[in-house]
């Protein structure tokens, strides 16, 4: 079995995370990760307090397991969702996209346990100062908005810089990537890509064929220029976005183009106009299964290998 201090902490069985994927990660795929024994993560996203409320039930209709809600910073509805995750006394809050700290004392008073997303060692070591419980280190490997640093390079960091539990994310979906971030000093990780297939995600058929066809160039990450760089799957809109960001069109314009391309991708499976969020390591990602499956295959998976891990030691 394989049980890490997160899991105590948290009172999940296995540490794995279902990334807080916007438009994708509802009450529906949270609250099959949770009843799995990870921790399931609906993503509030650019959602209002009324969606968020509704998915925060109907997840407790499924499950009285813990969960999380990841709040994405930059949405113009941050300051009602991060009251929401209050009023619902939600157990854990992830954070993205963003810094958390103007939040935190209010949620930490709420015995909320916060979990920021960091891309960076400096955001890892203020959030630690301010009473989180645990920080996400996200590579550029993963999809959505990215930092710059690789889960390679970044997760051995951040564990060097913080005394609080580190989960890896970025470029893991097997227990081959579970066990190395393990070795980097992890304590658990998040996985997004690998739970876009599972049969409770709700993201439209379009977006699974692609992710299941995908291959280790599949992806690209666009809108460094603007200051949030986005990484998904090669489409016309990540081509006619890149073109417009080369050609000088400025934040406003490629913001303007951005604006529904998700929900276009993850409701209406639209293949012209969405834009398909999804990691590097996609190509990874073949099997159709449940989310029960995925997270029984990542766990059990790292402790084959991490058993095995010593065979090369004299
Ligand atoms: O947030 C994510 N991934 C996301 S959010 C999202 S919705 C969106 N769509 C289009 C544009 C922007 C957002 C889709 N995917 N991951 C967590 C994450 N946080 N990755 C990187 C960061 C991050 C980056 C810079 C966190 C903090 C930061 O700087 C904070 C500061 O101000 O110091």
């Amino acid at each position: 079995m394989l049980k890490t201090p997160l899991c105590d902490l948290l009172g999940i069985e296995k540490p794995v995370f279902q990334g807080g994927m916007a438009w994708i990660a509802d009450a529906s795929l949270a609250s099959a990760v949770s009843e799995a024994g990870g921790l399931g993560i609906i993503a509030a996203m650019n959602a209002d307090a009324n969606w968020l409320r509704d998915q925060i039930h109907e997840l407790r209709a499924r499950t009285d397991k813990p969960f999380g809600v990841n709040v994405m910073l930059m949405s113009p509805f941050a300051d009602e969702v991060a009251r929401v995750v209050i009023d619902e006394r939600v157990p854990v809050v992830v954070t993205g996209a963003g810094n958390p700290t103007k939040y935190m004392k209010a949620w930490n008073e709420a015995g909320i346990k916060v979990i920021p997303v960091v891309a960076s060692v400096a955001l890892a070591r203020l959030v630690a100062r301010r009473g989180a419980t645990a920080v996400v280190a996200e590579g550029t490997e993963s999809g959505g908005h990215i930092g710059e640093t690789s889960t390679m390079a970044l997760v051995p960091q951040v564990v060097d810089a913080v005394d609080i539990p580190v989960v890896a994310a970025g470029g893991i979906a097997d227990g081959r990537g579970v066990a190395a971030a393990f070795m980097l000093g992890a304590a658990g990780v998040q996985v997004g890509t690998r739970f876009l297939v599972a049969d409770e995600c709700t993201v439209s058929e379009q977006y699974k064929e692609m992710v299941l066809k995908a291959n280790d160039t599949s992806t690209r990450a666009t809108g460094r220029s603007t200051g949030h760089p986005v990484r998904a799957l090669k489409s016309p809109f990540t081509n006619a976005y890149a073109k417009n960001e080369a050609a000088g069109a400025s934040s406003e314009e490629l913001g303007a183009m951005g604006t529904g391309a998700l929900r276009k991708a993850a409701k209406d499976g639209n293949y012209e106009e969405g834009s398909f969020l999804c990691g590097q390591i996609a190509g990874m990602v073949s099997e159709r299964q449940s989310a029960r499956e995925i997270v029984d295959d990542l766990v059990d998976g790292a402790e084959r290998v991490l058993k095995g891990a010593s065979a090369w030691v004299a």
